[in-house]
């Protein structure tokens, strides 16, 4: 029976009844269940670009499972490490709603996963559907520790386009010829900028264009004239990333878990943290062409990786016809644009918009301004090897000028819980502490920010707005950040410093899209809302992994609500301790 064709005969002795039956039949459609998987962290062989190197895996598996979910169901991780380094893990863009302590960023909501040690992540998906992914979120960990979250919609419930029968995860990720956690010590230690990674790559797999992978190269079978959903992931460390198949178009349906008004485009822009369901079409003649991916590089005079990853889109009559003829036919590649083709990037991000009009608050509470970028510490000692970043010096970065450092004793969220005194203060300023010309030529005297574990206090069902500036203080750079516990409306965005007089009187306040992960432009800014209605303490930050380790990040304490539903979930018993 079909919830539709129940019939309600609305008769003032039986309406109770009725509904009653009603709700429960609903309840058996959306019938929710509960998940349980075991995430073993595990040091595992993989061999790449000719050699074969030990990696960080969850399961072996590189990239980790993929989590398939309904909306409503509920997971149960049991995540058990055993690596030798301290891991969490991240689900990255899952609400959490109330309950802070399955969010995963280490030292911020938990304590890590110690060798040896496990920990449960119980939590449940709630009004989300789409793409999310799950990745470590300690140290460089996730450059290899990391997968696809697959959230459909409940039983009976529709999407709002033509679904199609078929569906790929398409990974991209950054691959390192050393251990990435070397890399990540070697910068920390030297101070300068981290070694550029040595390949791109789709599902773990570099593709044709790189030494020894051809074997491996990732295949998407299509038969001609059929649709198909990719659901592309950004999890590279690093790098955003242009996407393209040659010869086709993608209809961008979802992004970040959240359907958008369906546009065509010949590429796609995505940032670390970020994800885009695409629908494909299989409607060019039969072959073999390839997906593609290589860097859109904000930052200037910085090394960066310059190699392309593919995969290869395979019609099934050329497959057939080519193991006839014994040879492979030589696959088709996209162009791609230049490695800093922003006109080309912001062009892109600005169709992505909400399927219709949206809720967005209109009155602000909490109007917030941040300056974000990179910064120098000058070194006293000439010529240190820990000073070798751009004439002796260390790189740093900040959020209205507080480097933030990550405690260590205890999380926040645990020391806020239990009051632990000493751990964070919450004199986060809500604008730079100095005013000046942000993407402008910036006095040297303001490139040192300060150091401190500030968060900034919201009250619970606060109306938020953030205004997020990149700086040109060492580069301008498009920094992709990501707010832990919510997703925001991102209502306007441009080049140079906003002008709070005239900016705002161009926002889109009808259809913004709703993200998880935003880029900041490159020398420009970006704007976001949000209500907070998720208590907790949730992380804001870079979502290039070389920036969050320099301290590119804060952290909001939203507080308990009066209502009975709008307070933080006491912890689980096996909550790791430091
Ligand atoms: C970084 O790159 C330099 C120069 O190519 C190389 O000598 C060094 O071993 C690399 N180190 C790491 C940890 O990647
Ligand atoms: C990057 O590689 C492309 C070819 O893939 C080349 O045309 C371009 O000049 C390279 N750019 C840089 C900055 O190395
Ligand atoms: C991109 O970089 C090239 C050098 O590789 C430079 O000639 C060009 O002006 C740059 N384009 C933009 C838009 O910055
Ligand atoms: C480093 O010093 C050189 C020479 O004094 C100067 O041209 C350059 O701008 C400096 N770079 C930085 C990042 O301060
Ligand atoms: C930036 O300012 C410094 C001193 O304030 C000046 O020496 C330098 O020439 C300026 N650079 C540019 C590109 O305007
Ligand atoms: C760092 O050194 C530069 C000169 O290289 C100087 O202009 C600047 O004021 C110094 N910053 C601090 C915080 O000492
Ligand atoms: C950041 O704070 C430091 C230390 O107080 C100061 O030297 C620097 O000028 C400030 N920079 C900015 C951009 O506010
Ligand atoms: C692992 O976490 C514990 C608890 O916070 C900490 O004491 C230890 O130093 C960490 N180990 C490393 C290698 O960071
Ligand atoms: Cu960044």
């Amino acid at each position: 029976m079909e919830a539709s064709s129940f019939t309600l005969k609305p008769s003032s002795s039986c309406l109770f009844l009725c509904l009653l039956t009603f709700l429960t039949l609903l309840a058996s459609f959306a019938a929710a269940e509960t998940h349980y998987h075991e995430f073993v962290v595990e040091a595992k062989p993989v061999k790449r670009l000719c050699r074969t190197h030990t990696i960080i895996t969850v399961n072996g598996q590189f990239p980790g499972p993929n989590l398939e979910v309904r909306n409503g169901d509920s997971l149960a991780i049991k995540v058990t490490n055993r690596a030798k380094y301290n891991v969490t893990i991240h689900w990255h863009g899952v609400r959490q709603l109330r309950n802070p302590w399955a969010d995963g960023p280490e030292y911020i909501t938990q304590c890590p996963i110690q060798p040896g040690a496990t920990y449960t992540y119980r939590f449940t998906i709630q009004d989300q559907e789409g793409t999310l992914w799950w990745h470590a979120h300690s140290q460089w960990l996730r450059a290899t520790v990391y997968g696809a979250l697959i959230i459909y919609p409940r039983l009976g419930s529709p999407y709002p386009f033509s679904m199609p029968k078929k569906e790929f995860p398409l990974l991209l990720g950054e691959w390192w010829d050393r251990n990435p956690l070397d890399v990540q010590r070697l910068a920390q230690f030297t101070g300068g900028a981290p070694n550029a990674s040595d390949a791109y790559t789709i599902n773990g797999q570099p593709g044709d264009l790189y030494r020894c992978s051809k074997q491996e190269t990732v295949r998407i079978p299509v038969e001609s004239g059929e649709t198909i959903l990719l659901r592309i992931i950004n999890s590279a460390l690093n790098q955003e990333l242009f996407f393209a198949i040659a010869n086709h178009r993608l209809t961008v349906v979802s992004a970040d878990a959240a359907y958008t008004k369906p546009f065509t485009t010949r590429l796609i822009m995505i940032g670390p943290g970020q994800t885009t369901d695409v629908l494909l079409t299989a409607d060019q003649p039969p072959a073999h062409y390839y997906a593609a991916a290589r860097v859109y590089q904000t930052a200037q005079n910085a090394p960066f990786d310059n190699t392309t990853t593919t995969a290869i889109l395979e019609y099934k009559s050329a497959a057939a016809c080519d193991s006839k003829k014994g040879k492979f036919s030589a696959p088709v590649l996209p162009s791609l644009p230049a490695f800093n083709d922003t006109a080309t990037a912001t062009a892109y991000n600005v169709q992505i918009k909400s399927p219709s009009r949206v809720q967005i608050p209109t009155q602000i509470d909490d109007n917030l301004f941040f300056i974000v970028g990179l910064g120098l510490i000058n070194c006293t000692v000439p010529n240190s090897p820990r000073c070798q970043g751009p004439n002796n010096t260390r790189f740093t970065a900040s959020m209205n000028n507080v480097s933030f450092v990550f405690p260590r004793t205890t999380s926040l969220m645990q020391a806020y819980y239990n009051g632990i005194p000493g751990v964070f203060t919450t004199d986060f300023p809500p604008v730079p502490p100095v005013q000046f010309d942000y993407t402008g030529n910036v006095s040297r005297g303001l490139w040192t920010p300060s150091r401190g574990t500030k968060l900034y206090k919201l009250k619970y069902g606060s109306s938020v707005q953030i205004v997020l500036q990149d700086t040109s203080i060492v580069t301008t750079e498009d920094h992709p950040m990501h707010l832990h516990g919510y997703h925001f409306y991102v209502v306007g965005s441009g080049f140079g410093n906003f002008n709070p007089r005239t900016d705002p009187a161009k926002f889109n306040l009808i259809d913004p899209p709703q993200r998880n992960t935003i880029g900041t432009n490159p020398g420009g800014w970006v704007a976001i809302r949000f209500v907070a209605d998720n208590p907790g303490v949730w992380l804001m930050h870079c979502h290039l992994d070389a920036h969050l380790v320099l301290g590119f990040a804060m952290a909001f304490l939203v507080e308990n609500g009066n209502g009975p539903l709008q307070s933080v979930i006491p912890p689980p018993a096996d909550l790791p301790r430091c």
